[in-house]
């Protein structure tokens, strides 16, 4: 599929039909197949430097923060001491950056497959790679299904931050998936996964819930607005193996302060309680 025309980049996917996303191309910095899919970064007129892969956004300078701390703070903000985490995919190192600043996380695992993606986003993407250089890391190229086959009982919080469900990806919206971070998950454990957008995708994400909902005593969803994003918005999949876990109302409420000092630009108490709130037509479904 060719995503260039006169000068602008477009979004096609069967993922969204009938719709797509253009941004006006400066110049075209890195283009090139990994082994797993095609890696593309170029620099947009109005955006900053965007991600792409396989043809699909990932992120943009501009407004990468609303979903980068949204998926990692949800999650992180609804745990009482989440010491161990571990990111699944995130390559381009934006959720990474996020939770390794948390205060109470001590120890964070990355677990991306494709190397390719960390370096590129190191280079052209320095403002999102820079938790690669954090203490708390340990970096693991591979395989997340065999990663947590051989890492079990271990993580307080697991962060799914995946592309879409075709290609690579697609294994991650299954409930293998799940039961594989269940038992990865410590006691009391939280997962927050890339979700997708209602607009688009709502009945893939009444089959997550439902399987979900098997699986864990606390299953809830939550979204962002994204403008770069299909649809403007993307979600997120929460799920609790402690019954108490209440999602909705963060178990810490960072003061303002602490939000100038970690540099949040999105996240803050109140939208953590309002992500939640679900427009009428998800909310009949989901509920
Ligand atoms: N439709 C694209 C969804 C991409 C979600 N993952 C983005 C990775 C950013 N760290």
């Amino acid at each position: 599929m060719n995503h260039f025309k006169d000068g602008w980049f477009t979004e096609l996917s069967p993922l969204w039909p009938g719709q797509a996303t253009s941004f006006e191309v400066e110049e075209v910095l890195y283009h090139q197949p990994s082994k797993f899919q095609d890696v593309m970064v170029f620099k947009s007129k109005t955006y900053g430097t965007v991600l792409v892969l396989d043809g699909v956004i990932q992120c943009t300078e501009r407004d990468e923060f609303a979903y980068q701390e949204m998926i990692a703070n949800l999650p992180l903000f609804s745990h009482p001491c989440p010491k161990k985490v571990l990111i699944i995919g995130g390559g381009d190192g934006g959720v990474l950056r996020e939770v390794e600043k948390h205060p109470l996380v001590e120890s964070v695992v990355l677990c991306e497959i494709d190397e390719d993606v960390i370096n590129v986003s190191k280079k052209y993407l320095p403002a999102m790679a820079k938790g690669f250089s954090s203490p708390k890391l340990t970096l693991h190229v591979g395989d997340g299904f065999e990663f947590m086959k051989q890492n079990q009982d271990a993580f307080d919080v697991i962060i799914t931050d995946s592309s879409d469900p075709v290609g690579p990806a697609e294994s991650l919206f299954k409930q293998s998936y799940y039961e594989l971070m269940k038992t990865a998950l410590r006691s009391g454990g939280i997962l927050c996964s890339q979700g997708e957008s209602p607009w688009l995708h709502l009945e893939l994400i009444k089959e997550m819930q439902t399987f979900c909902k098997a699986l864990f005593p606390v299953v809830d969803y939550a979204y962002s607005t994204i403008p770069t994003y299909p649809s403007g918005q993307i979600g997120f999949m929460l799920c609790s193996k402690n019954p108490e876990t209440n999602f909705r109302e963060p178990v810490t409420a960072v003061s303002k302060e602490e939000i100038q000092n970690l540099n949040l630009k999105y996240y803050n108490p109140e939208i953590h309680k309002a992500s939640f709130i679900l427009p009428e037509f998800v909310r009949k479904v989901l509920s």
